[in-house]
């Protein structure tokens, strides 16, 4: 019971989550003394052998009465269905300056990379108000991402990728925990987030071994895996330019139209056969199993650094 009442309140969505809870928590107990408040009142007033008068209904219950009070709850109900489902939605998706996180899950470790390349194992500093956005990707069974101290827990699932971000506002170390049942060692999949000031946590990044950016992982990538025989500029054979594409609307050969994101690039490489650009012929090999997570991180990372159109909105 301590524990619950002792979960630090450490990041933005973490103060939004508590107010939705204690609204809740104070309409519910006035709802339920209200209703046990008549239910007894009624049940002594109106006891057998009472003196209290019966019959017809006192005149303040008429059909306008009945209306104004089913609206009214209705109303209720529907602003806190918008409430909280506007909090859990605003937990999707990360606001356009967000410092980038990726995070690979697997039985039983959490690998975390920063932007520059730095590379941790159940470790994650961040700076301290500023929002943190994570690309997550699992490399085996599914698990979530959970930190109590900021009420978020994303599902990382393995074969795509899923996003959750977060914005701390208290210095100190939390709790990080696998909230999915992954196998054996699933209760010790735990790790730490480490909130750091700005300074501190620029001097700490600057400390990292210099690992490759992702970017450049990428582009080593894209050579080593034939990806630069069709993709390059350069290149004779009639395929996809990939220069500006993340992030762009692709227009396909079905007609239907989609966003050039983390999942589409991901699919590309996987199923080439699924989204065909409209003008070019299905001649794509997939890449499932010649491929990992990692790899697939890494291509994505390089396709982006190759020109956006628009940030992540
Ligand atoms: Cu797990």
């Amino acid at each position: 019971m301590n524990a619950i009442f002792a979960l630090p309140e450490a990041s933005t969505q973490a103060v939004r989550v508590d107010g939705i809870l204690a609204a809740l928590v104070i309409v519910s107990a006035l709802t339920l003394a209200l209703v046990f408040g008549l239910l007894v009142s009624f049940a002594i007033r109106y006891r057998r052998g009472s003196k209290a008068k019966r019959g017809r209904l006192p005149e303040i219950v008429n059909r306008e009465f009945e209306v104004g009070w089913t609206a009214a709850t209705f109303f209720l109900f529907a602003f806190l269905f918008w409430w909280a489902a506007s909090a859990d939605v605003g937990a999707l998706t990360a606001p356009a300056n967000a410092l980038e996180v990726h995070v690979l899950a697997k039985q039983w470790m959490w690998k975390t990379q920063h932007a520059n390349g730095a590379r941790e194992i159940d470790e994650l500093h961040v700076p301290v108000g500023r929002p943190v956005r994570l690309v997550m990707t699992s490399q085996d069974v599914i698990h979530s991402f959970f930190v109590p101290a900021f009420r978020i827990k994303q599902d990382v699932l393995p074969g795509r990728n899923t996003e959750t971000w977060f914005q701390a506002t208290k210095l100190g170390v939390f709790h990080l925990l696998c909230a999915e049942y992954c196998g054996t060692n699933h209760s010790a999949m735990r790790g730490r987030i480490t909130v750091m000031r700005e300074e501190d946590y620029a001097r700490w990044l600057s400390a990292q071994p210099e690992g490759d950016d992702l970017a450049h992982v990428g582009a080593k990538l894209f050579v080593s895996q034939g990806c630069s025989g069709c993709h390059a500029s350069s290149s004779a054979v009639h395929a996809p330019k990939l220069e500006g594409l993340y992030g762009r609307t692709v227009q396909l050969s079905d007609g239907r139209q989609v966003r050039a994101d983390d999942a589409y690039i991901r699919d590309s490489m996987l199923q080439p056969k699924r989204d065909i650009v409209a003008g070019f012929d299905p001649i794509m090999p997939s890449f499932a199993g010649l491929l990992d997570d990692g790899d697939i991180q890494s291509l994505t990372a390089f396709i982006r650094s190759l020109g956006q159109e628009h940030g992540h909105d």
